[in-house]
């Protein structure tokens, strides 16, 4: 019998950091040991394949609740890049052909946009926060943060494409902010907080 009320089927320890971060204050009938991760379950993490964040995020979290029989919460996201149509999107943890190499999933689309001026280098995080219980109760927010890419990468914080996103009203990277001040704004703030009061009464059911 698990000891955990509830778990983030995500294997990004990025993203478990952010999570709790957010979470915490929101649900505070969760305590820190009372939430697992996919790495304290021997689940395969599933394939993704929905041709959008949401559908991703169901299918991750609705893998795990089935395999648990825990209420679990999943995080997809990713960042869309106007000029590129909404590239690299759902493909962004794997956009230069490997699964999860931040640094050439940033280096590639830096080249990609090198002679792209200012004006037209608007894009936005976009975060899926999904919640399916055992049940088969299923729930998804849609959270945004819109901004604009820099040239260069500045700053240590974060993840991801962090180092080269400026949201809008700021003038430090998302790297460059810290994690209170990301956590404050981020898409996937936005999100999960919006999913918070149904997480809230699925520990209750
Ligand atoms: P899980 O599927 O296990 O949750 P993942 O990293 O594969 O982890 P996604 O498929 O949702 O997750 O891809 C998210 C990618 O989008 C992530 O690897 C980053 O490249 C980017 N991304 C998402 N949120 C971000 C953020 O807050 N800051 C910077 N980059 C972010």
């Amino acid at each position: 019998m698990s000891h955990y009320s509830l778990v983030l089927a995500t294997g990004n320890a990025h993203k478990v950091r952010e999570l709790f971060a957010i979470l915490s204050p929101l649900v505070p009938e969760l305590s820190a040991d009372s939430i697992g991760t996919l790495r304290d379950f021997d689940v395969p993490e599933p394939v993704e394949d929905a041709p959008d964040f949401a559908g991703n995020a169901l299918l991750k979290a609705r893998a795990l609740a089935h395999a648990t029989g825990l209420p679990c919460v999943a995080d997809d996201s990713g960042l869309c890049v106007d000029i590129l149509g909404g590239a690299p999107g759902i493909f962004s943890a794997r956009w230069c052909g490997r699964h999860g190499d931040d640094e050439a999933n940033l280096a590639l689309l830096l080249a990609q946009l090198a002679d792209v001026p200012a004006k037209d280098r608007g894009a936005r995080f976009t975060c899926a926060a999904a919640l399916v219980t055992p049940a088969g109760d299923e729930h998804v927010e849609i959270g945004h943060m819109i901004g604009h890419l820099v040239t260069e990468p500045r700053g240590n914080g974060g993840f991801g494409y962090d180092p080269i996103f400026i949201a809008d009203g700021q003038h430090l990277t998302n790297a460059e902010l810290g994690t209170e001040k990301k956590n404050a704004i981020s898409h996937r703030a936005h999100a999960f907080a919006a999913l918070a009061p149904v997480i809230a009464s699925a520990l209750q059911a």
